[in-house]
């Protein structure tokens, strides 16, 4: 480094989100189109240098809030039924959400992660989802805010190893990676989505189209993999 030049600190870590049988043809329950696809994609960025490889499996118990057949009849429409969820700690805290079928359960084929991503190169897996009551999309915590409950301890982490950039992929990216990536942004982290890393439960204008502007809006740059961001993490190589 020359003298007089601007470093600023780059430790980036890199997020899997689900990658997971049910989020996947052939056999998931709520398999997002092309989700296996990306896999390719994201062993490829596993063998980058990141400072942190973290995935995460939805995780849920077979009561969970958020299955379409545990509600009743005429709402229990999977994909298009809605749910309004308190906060355990404050009725007046609520959000409406929708019902999918069952998929994630703990202990279940569907659980588990693909077999052909590099696992061996994850640092750690988190579990989230795993209360029955709520339904948490996001990596690092619930919706609910007032009170905040639990989170799943991802802020802790990124922090304790001084991560300063997140990169996102995974499935879905209408749904987990777009509330991970929201998340993360807000925490203050730089963060970047992996376009070519994830692929939409709802790729029309109306679901990804949608999210991808709030998430622009809120700070989150979608990137390719073969762009100066993914760059920037190959050259902390040389
Ligand atoms: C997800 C729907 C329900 C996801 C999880 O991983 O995006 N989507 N649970
Ligand atoms: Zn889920």
């Amino acid at each position: 480094m020359s003298a007089g030049s601007i470093s600023e600190t780059f430790k980036p870590a890199l997020l899997v989100i689900d990658m997971q049988e049910d989020f996947c043809p052939p056999n998931g329950s709520l398999a997002v189109t092309g989700g296996r696809d990306i896999v390719p994609v994201i062993n490829n960025l596993l063998r980058l240098p990141f400072i942190l490889r973290i995935a995460t499996k939805d995780f849920h118990p077979a009561d969970h809030v958020s299955f379409a057949s545990n509600h009743s009849a005429p709402n229990n429409v999977p994909f298009s039924s809605v749910v309004t969820i308190a906060n355990p700690s404050n009725p007046d805290e609520t959000e409406t959400t929708k019902l999918w079928p069952v998929h994630c359960v703990q202990g279940t084929p569907g659980a588990e992660l693909l077999p052909e991503l590099d696992a061996s190169r994850l640092d750690r897996v988190i579990e989230k989802g795993t209360d029955s009551r709520v339904e948490m999309y996001s990596a690092f915590r619930t919706p609910f805010r007032n009170p905040a409950m639990a989170g799943s301890g991802l802020t802790a982490v990124l922090k304790e190893n001084g991560i300063t950039h997140v990169f996102v992929a995974g499935l879905a990216a209408d749904y987990c990676v777009c509330y991970s990536a929201l998340d993360s942004a807000e925490d203050g982290f730089t963060t970047y989505l992996l376009e070519e890393g994830t692929r939409a439960v709802d790729p029309s204008q109306d679901g990804w189209g949608q999210r991808r502007q709030e998430l622009e809006s809120k700070g989150v740059k979608i990137v390719s993999v073969d762009g100066e961001e993914v760059r920037r993490v190959k050259n902390l190589l040389a």
